[in-house]
C-alpha cells in the first residue's frame, strides 16, 4: 500500500475521493434494455438472455422442485452454518420492530404510527464469481419480519446455496434473470414476474444504473450502491496480520473495492504492509485483491483527533476500529455504515453471520443514509382519532391557523363540528 505521510487537511478531499463512474455511457446501454422488457415482457427477457449471456432461457421461473432440491446439493456443515447465521440475523432484526405507541397530544386527540410491510418487494442477487447467498439472508429476513407478502427474487445464478437461502427466508417466487433486465422485470412486471414496489440488492454498474433509472419512475430502491469499501483505523495495539487480513477480505470483492488504512503509528503501517503481500499471494482471488490494493491508501496522521475527522469525512461503508479505546472512538464517529470494534471483530462476521445487515451505504452515502434494516421494508402510516372533547380542544387552534392562511374551507370543516356540539 502507498503510505501517505501527514497529508494536510487541504489534501484530504482528493485523497478520499472515490473514483468517478461514467454513468451516461451506461445509461445509454441500459435504457433500451428497460424499454424492451417493458414492451415485450418474457419474450424480451429471453431474447436478452440469448444476446448477453448466450443462454437459452426455457423456464424463466425456478420450479418448486428446483427450489426444494437445493437442500440436497449442500453439505450438512454449510446448512448448519446458514442456519446459525439465519438465527442471528433474525434475532437482531426482529428487535427493530417497534410497537405502535398511541400518543395523546391533547385531551381527546390521539395520534399513532403503524408499520405496514411493503406488500411486494424484489431482491436481486448477482451471479459472477462469488455466489452471494448471504445477501439472500440479509434482504429476505428483514422482508419476512416486516411482513412483506410477495418477495420476488431474481438471479442469473443457479447456485444451490442461493436457492436454499431463498427457501429458508420464504421467498415467494424466484426467477433466473440477471442484469438490468431483472430490474426491469421486477419494476414493470411481465407475464411471469410480478411487479414489485421496491427493489433491493447489489449488482454491477448496469444493475445499479437500472435501479437508479427505475427509481425515477416511482419504484423505490434500497440505496444507490457503489463498490464496496472498508476503512481501518489501527494503533500499536492492533495486530498487523489481522489488519492485513481485514483489508484483503474487502479487496477480494472486486478490482474497484476501496480500502483505506489510517494510523498515527508509522510502525503499524509498515508492519501491515509487510504481512499484506505475503497474505495476498496465498489468496485464490489474489489478482482481484491486488488491483484494489494497488489503488488503496495507508494514511499516516499526527493525532487521534485528525484520524477521527478524516474518517468522518470519508464516511466508510465499513469502519474497523482496531485501537485500544475502540468504543470511545466509535462514539465520535458520525459517518459510517457499520462499525467493528477491537482486534476480534472482523468485517467478515458482519458480512455473514453476527446479526447486523451487510447491505450498507457506499460512496459517501453513509453521511445521510443508513444500511438496510426492517425499516427499509416497511412504510409507516400515521393514524389519528379525535373525540368530541378533543375537537373542542384542538378546533380553535386549527380555526385560527386556517383563517391566517386564508383557507376558509379548512376552517369551516372544524367550525361546522364545533357548532354541532353547542
Ligand atoms: N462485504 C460485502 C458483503 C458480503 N461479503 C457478502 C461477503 N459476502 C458488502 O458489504
Ligand atoms: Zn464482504
Amino acid at each position: 500500500m502507498n503510505i501517505i505521510p501527514f497529508p494536510g487537511r487541504d489534501q484530504w478531499p482528493a485523497l478520499l475521493a472515490r473514483p468517478v463512474q461514467e454513468a451516461q455511457d451506461i445509461e445509454a446501454k441500459v435504457n433500451p434494455i428497460l424499454e424492451k422488457v417493458r414492451n415485450e415482457g418474457d419474450k424480451g427477457i429471453k431474447e436478452l438472455a440469448l444476446k448477453f449471456d448466450k443462454t437459452v432461457l426455457e423456464n424463466i421461473a425456478f420450479t418448486e422442485a428446483e427450489l426444494a432440491g437445493a437442500a440436497d446439493q449442500l453439505d450438512e456443515k454449510l446448512k448448519q452454518a446458514i442456519g446459525q447465521a439465519y438465527q442471528n440475523i433474525y434475532k437482531f432484526h426482529e428487535a427493530q420492530l417497534q410497537p405502535a405507541e398511541k400518543i395523546e397530544t391533547m385531551p381527546g386527540v390521539t395520534c399513532w404510527r403503524k408499520s405496514v410491510g411493503i406488500e411486494k418487494v424484489g431482491i436481486y442477487i448477482p451471479g459472477g464469481s462469488a455466489p452471494l447467498f448471504s445477501t439472500v439472508l440479509m434482504l429476505g429476513i428483514p422482508a419476512k419480519i416486516a411482513g412483506c407478502k410477495e418477495v420476488v427474487l431474481c438471479t442469473p445464478s443457479d447456485h444451490p446455496a442461493i436457492l436454499y437461502a431463498a427457501q429458508l427466508v420464504g421467498v415467494t417466487r424466484a426467477f433466473r434473470i440477471g442484469g438490468a433486465q431483472a430490474i426491469a422485470a421486477m419494476a414493470y412486471g411481465t407475464e411471469s414476474v410480478p411487479k414489485v414496489y421496491k427493489i433491493f440488492g447489489p449488482g454491477n454498474q448496469y444493475v445499479t444504473t437500472a435501479k437508479m433509472l427505475i427509481s425515477k419512475e416511482g419504484i423505490a430502491i434500497d440505496m444507490p450502491a457503489g463498490p464496496s469499501e472498508v476503512a481501518v483505523y489501527a494503533d500499536d495495539t492492533a495486530i498487523p496480520a489481522f489488519v492485513a487480513a481485514d483489508l484483503l477480505s474487502q479487496a477480494e470483492h472486486g478490482p474497484d473495492s476501496q480500502v483505506l488504512l489510517v494510523s498515527t503509528s508509522k510502525k503499524l503501517l509498515s508492519s501491515v504492509n509487510l504481512t499484506l503481500s505475503s497474505q495476498m499471494d496465498k489468496l485464490p482471488r489474489r489478482d482481484l485483491a491486488a488491483q484494489s490494493i494497488a489503488n488503496s491508501k495507508a494514511i499516516l496522521l499526527e493525532t487521534e483527533e485528525e484520524a477521527i475527522d478524516l474518517l468522518n469525512q470519508y464516511a466508510a461503508e465499513h469502519l474497523i476500529l482496531s485501537v485500544e479505546n475502540a468504543e470511545e472512538v466509535s462514539e465520535k464517529i458520525v459517518n459510517a455504515g457499520s462499525i467493528f470494534l477491537g482486534n476480534y471483530t472482523p468485517e467478515s462476521c458482519g458480512d455473514y453471520a453476527s446479526g447486523t445487515n451487510h447491505t450498507l451505504p457506499t460512496n459517501g452515502y453513509a453521511r445521510a443514509y443508513s444500511g438496510v434494516s426492517v425499516d427499509s421494508f416497511v412504510k409507516k402510516i400515521t393514524v389519528q382519532s379525535i373525540t368530541k372533547e378533543g375537537i373542542g380542544n384542538i378546533g380553535p387552534v386549527v380555526e385560527a391557523m386556517a383563517e391566517a392562511e386564508s383557507l376558509d374551507a379548512h376552517k369551516r370543516a372544524v367550525s361546522i363540528r364545533l357548532k354541532s356540539l353547542l
